[in-house]
């Protein structure tokens, strides 16, 4: 009798939890605060959430190969670039949200110039990450500029992510050729090339990299640095004085998703203010989206840093992109260090 009541029970409990349904993300923040959304949002709803995690520039990747057999439902954070790449592929799928009025100007702007394929879900600038020790050893002080940067002092002690896999390295060359121009941020970018160890695959690496004192200076989005300050890491990092550009780490629906209904009540839930805090609780220090969610003092103060007037519809079209990386990897790339 006791068995068959616990049986009985058991098979409740699984009904309800099945009910609840299933999402399949594709998140493209860093690990801590990807790993709290779906623990949270799976024990408060019954969902299940199936978590993949990769960058902005695999991620988009990782779209196109499922094109006619989509896996993903939603597509949660990177790099705005690609997000926009994919709504002009119509590989996301237009909706609504009804939460739009509550977000900032610049997550509508974005919504609005997809056709409504994605969203913004926070924003952060980009800039340089350093490592005070080490900076210190070697007797060199931190850049202040993108000029600094050349600086044959830096010479093999930067590292920045390549942009034909990265989000982040990529909206490095949409910022300096807005900031300078094609011809010469090009010539800018060659003579980096000769101060950089290596481009890694990853947006995210160069920082890390910093942090572990493997390299002095990394070029990275500058929310980044309080984490890796918190987990006890030598990390500073500072805006070029020049200017510089931002990303709106964007949020997408999949065209084709197998659960589309729960991929819209998750894509709700994370455009809640309590949603978007989660962020600061997993050490990420990114603008959110939600006007009405706090924002963390260690948020980097967006009055206080010299903005470039981002391009985001121009720099986020396919044609555009393929175009200059191309022109990276065969002017730059192709270079001796
Ligand atoms: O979560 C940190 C962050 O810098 O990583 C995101 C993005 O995945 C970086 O992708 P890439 O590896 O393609 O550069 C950013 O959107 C986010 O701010």
């Amino acid at each position: 009798m006791k068995k068959s009541i616990v049986a009985a029970a058991w098979l409740l409990a699984s009904v309800a939890a099945s009910a609840q349904g299933q999402v399949n993300i594709i998140c493209s923040v860093q690990a801590e605060w990807c790993n709290m959304i779906s623990t949270v949002y799976a024990r408060t709803t019954g969902t299940k959430v199936n978590l993949s995690m990769k960058g902005s520039g695999e991620a988009l990747a990782q779209l196109v190969a499922e094109r006619e057999n989509p896996k993903t439902d939603v597509w949660f954070g990177g790099t705005g670039d690609p997000h926009l790449q994919a709504a002009e592929q119509g590989l996301s799928l237009e909706y609504k949200s009804p939460a739009l009025a509550q977000l900032q100007p610049w997550s509508q702007q974005q919504a609005q110039q997809s056709g409504y394929r994605t969203v913004g879900i926070y924003s952060g600038p980009l800039g340089f990450g350093y490592n005070t020790e080490l900076l210190a050893k070697k007797k060199i002080p931190a850049p202040r500029s993108w000029a600094d940067l050349l600086k044959p002092i830096y010479k093999g002690d930067i590292q920045v992510a390549n942009p034909a896999a990265s989000g982040t390295a990529y909206t490095m060359v949409a910022t300096l050729v807005q900031l300078m121009g094609e011809d010469k941020a090009f010539e800018y970018l060659k003579a980096l090339h000769k101060n950089v160890s290596q481009y890694t695959r990853s947006g995210t690496g160069p920082i890390k990299a910093v942090a572990r004192g493997e390299t002095a200076v990394s070029i990275s989005f500058v929310h980044d640095g309080p984490g890796e300050k918190m987990n006890g890491f030598p990390v500073e990092t500072i805006t070029p004085s020049e200017g510089t550009g931002a990303e709106i780490g964007s949020m997408s629906i999949i065209k084709g998703a197998r659960n589309l209904d729960a991929a819209k009540k998750f894509y709700e839930w994370a455009l809640t203010p309590a949603a978007q805090e989660m962020a600061a609780a997993a050490k990420q220090f990114q603008v959110p989206s939600n006007k009405a969610a706090k924002v963390d003092p260690r948020v980097p103060d967006f009055k206080k840093i010299k903005f470039i007037n981002y391009d985001y519809a121009k720099y986020g079209a396919s044609a555009e992109r393929k175009r200059l990386i191309a022109k990276w990897e065969k002017e730059v790339n192709s270079l001796p260090h």
